[in-house]
């Protein structure tokens, strides 16, 4: 049903490489043909063999050649850049959905069976369309090796869409400046033949992180901060990131801003679960409001008991 060069990891390769090499081709021979045309002017019209400058008043059919023949050439790189973008805008009807999920600083990818990873997974040859969530600023989605890029906008849901064609592992990154910890966002798209995937997307075990059973609620409070990016904002040795250290504050006396007003709350399991499903109700001093986003939903009540865990351990 749908076609597709083996030798392409995406079905956008081959209409956007036409397109950039067209493109590359004429700024060559320009380049070549006009550096050349000043050597030999140089050469040809110098002061030597030409002391008196002649003066040119204007040519009809000159204006005419220097306006005609760059307008075809710019239609010509216009339609290839045309057929190239135009099927990116036409997503088919029966394709795979994904959500991606992007936020200061990492992604999410969650699947039709709710399956949530850290990378992309997809099927071979098997039209896929992201749907692209932006929950904080803006951010881009970027597949070098597909030729497909397009920004994540809050509030404004796009989608994107590609038929992989070649089974591998490709380079997947945020391309739009989006913060201190922009760089981190980093990440992978691993194409599958279809069984596999389909095996891989049943196993909805496979991608839980891997604690040991009988690994302490203070080390699996751990592996929920690292699967869910909290460690890119927050430190466990007492440096001040974009939000407060988790180390030192358990038992204490936390300043913070409460609707408006400065006040002093006890640092406890109440603050700290309210912390992560309402961050902006209770600012900690020194931080900004709005970086954090509630995490309801996303942490269940059992593993905010793990960080809880986790947090206190520090004080040991
Ligand atoms: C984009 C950066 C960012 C991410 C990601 C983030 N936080 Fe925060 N967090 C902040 C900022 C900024 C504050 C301070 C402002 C506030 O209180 O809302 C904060 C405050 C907190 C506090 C209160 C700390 C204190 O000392 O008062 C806790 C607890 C917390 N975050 C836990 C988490 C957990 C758990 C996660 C992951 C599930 C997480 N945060 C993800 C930025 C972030
Ligand atoms: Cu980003």
């Amino acid at each position: 049903m749908y076609s597709i060069n083996p030798e392409n990891a995406s079905n956008f390769v081959a209409g956007v490489d036409l397109a950039f090499f067209i493109i590359l081709g004429v700024s060559i021979f320009f380049l070549v043909a006009i550096t050349a045309a000043m050597i030999i002017f140089i050469r040809k019209y110098n002061r030597e063999k030409h002391p008196e400058a002649i003066q040119n008043e204007g040519s009809t059919k000159l204006e005419i050649i220097w306006t005609v023949i760059p307008l075809l050439i710019v239609l010509v790189m216009f339609y290839f850049g045309w057929m190239g973008w135009k099927p990116m805008k036409t997503p088919p009807e029966d394709a795979m959905r994904v959500k991606a999920i992007a936020r200061m600083w990492n992604f999410k990818f969650e699947y039709e069976n709710g399956k949530l990873t850290d990378s992309l997974y997809v099927p071979l040859n098997q039209p896929v369309i992201l749907d692209l969530v932006a929950l904080d600023v803006l951010h881009s989605l970027y597949i070098p090796a597909f030729r497909v890029k397009e920004d994540m906008v809050p509030g404004n849901i796009k989608q994107m869409w590609f038929i992989p064609g070649q089974v591998g592992s490709y380079d997947l990154f945020c391309t739009e400046y989006c913060g201190l910890e922009h760089s981190y966002m980093y990440t992978g798209v691993h194409v599958m033949h279809e069984d596999e995937f389909d095996e891989w997307l049943k196993d909805t075990t496979a991608v839980a992180p891997v604690v040991a059973e009988d690994a302490s609620p203070a080390d699996r409070g751990f592996q929920v901060l690292v699967k869910n990016g909290c460690n890119a904002c927050h430190s466990s040795d007492g440096s001040k990131l974009v939000g407060p250290s988790y180390l030192g504050n358990w038992g204490n006396m936390r300043k913070v801003t409460a609707g408006g007003e400065k006040t002093e709350v006890l640092f406890d399991k109440e603050y700290i679960r309210k912390s992560i499903y309402d961050p902006n109700a209770e600012i900690a001093d020194g931080f900004n409001k709005g970086l954090m986003l509630s995490y309801e939903g996303l942490v269940s009540e059992e593993e905010i008991e793990l960080i809880i865990e986790y947090i206190r351990s520090l004080n040991e």
